[in-house]
């Protein structure tokens, strides 16, 4: 039995974008999806019931932050990471390594695996495959994600090739140490940069040669341009297994999530609806809005005329900017709100249109209102 299981419910005609279904331990969820990240469990002004009220029924976590602070073992006293946040819905974690790629200091990546600076302390760390998949299996997630590194951009192509068998090598041992297969599904991730495709393809051979229940892209959205993440996507995603879910790492754009879903990506996670709604950013069907601007101090409406949020339907820029400018958390509750809503919302519309076979036309009458076709 495996914990993880991809239904395929059909394939838009106009674009070739796939609609699904993943079926977890924990619930199922509707493909193509974006979640939202609660890094350590700590939610950044949203709540779990508010999550479950925009019909979210999934999250993303992480092993680095979790395994930092409070410490895996606690967790798995509590009985695992659904029970101690409160979350009975699907959860996916992160494997660490990224974090510790962008977040510590003075790390040291070997064959073994990277040693690095605890960020909150300075302590000496080391993280392995194996360890990886050890914390994992203690925070209990349903979707977990192998060791991988996450390779600069742009990197030298001998780097890159290293980077990229070393990542296989780790792939291979977080299959082996992976013991709990039927509750918890551990994913494989595909790397290989932006700029050399026989690296992509390496990766992607390497990776589908193990049998993983899901497939990952990472190392994209890392400075590259948005043409080459959507070329990478073109040839990769036809490489990985018709049957299992692929899911694209760290990118949330709704620009993004709509090309990625029409190069046949299931899966999203991004920190952006978060990170830009606590600095007052909201997006919006006509693009960014940025809430904190003089012109919004005595504009009533709503911060989406078109969005049936429980803040466009209750608060109005001027109180939400009023909120965000005196650095009132309730201001910022309101905008995460609305960002993470509003993408929720973009992803149901997407999959309406590949179930009515328009996702094509969906995107282009998208793109203009939101201004991506603006120069
Ligand atoms: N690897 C892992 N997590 C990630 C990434 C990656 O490449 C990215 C890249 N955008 C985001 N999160 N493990
Ligand atoms: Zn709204």
């Amino acid at each position: 039995m495996t914990a993880i299981r991809y239904e395929h419910i059909k394939t838009c005609k106009q674009t070739g974008a796939r609609l699904g279904k993943v079926h977890t331990p924990h619930g199922s969820f509707d493909t193509p999806c974006i979640y939202a990240g609660w890094n350590a469990g700590n939610r950044k002004n949203d709540e779990p019931e508010e999550l479950k009220e925009m019909g979210a029924n999934i999250i993303l976590s992480n092993t680095y932050h979790l395994w930092l602070r409070p410490g895996e073992e606690i967790v798995k006293e509590a009985g695992g990471l659904h029970p101690f946040m409160n979350w009975d819905g699907a959860i996916l974690t992160d494997s660490g390594g990224y974090q510790v790629f962008s977040l510590s200091d003075l790390r040291k990546i070997e064959e073994e695996g990277v040693h690095f600076r605890n960020h909150l302390n300075g302590e000496k760390l080391f993280l392995s495959p194996e360890k990886a998949i050890y914390i994992q299996n203690a925070l209990g997630s349903d979707i977990m994600m192998a060791l991988d590194e996450c390779p600069p951009f742009p990197a030298e192509h001998d780097y890159m090739k290293k980077s990229v068998e070393r990542t296989s090598r780790w792939a291979e041992r977080c299959l082996n140490a992976h013991r709990q297969t039927d509750t918890q599904g551990l994913f494989g991730i595909i790397q290989g940069g932006g700029e050399y495709e026989d690296l992509r393809r390496l990766s992607a051979q390497d990776l589908t040669s193990m049998d993983f229940p899901g497939y990952a892209i990472g190392g994209l959205s890392v400075g590259e341009s948005k043409d080459i993440m959507n070329r990478v996507l073109e040839f990769t995603t036809p490489l990985l297994p018709a049957n299992k879910p692929r899911y694209l790492m760290g990118v949330g754009s709704p620009d993004s999530l709509i090309d990625g879903a029409i190069r046949g990506i299931d899966m999203f996670d991004c920190v952006l609806p978060t990170r830009i709604a606590r600095n007052g950013t909201c997006m919006t069907s006509e693009g960014r809005l940025v809430v904190r601007n003089a012109k919004f101090a005595r504009d009533f409406s709503p911060i989406d005329p078109n969005c049936d949020c429980h803040t466009c339907k209750n608060y109005s820029r001027a109180y939400i900017r009023h909120l965000v400018k005196a650095n009132e958390t309730f201001g910022f509750r309101l905008t995460t709100y609305h960002n993470l809503y509003f993408l929720l919302n973009l992803m149901k519309q997407v999959r309406e249109a590949i179930m009515q076979d328009r996702l094509g036309d969906f995107k282009e009458v998208f793109f203009e209102q939101y201004g991506f076709n603006k120069p």
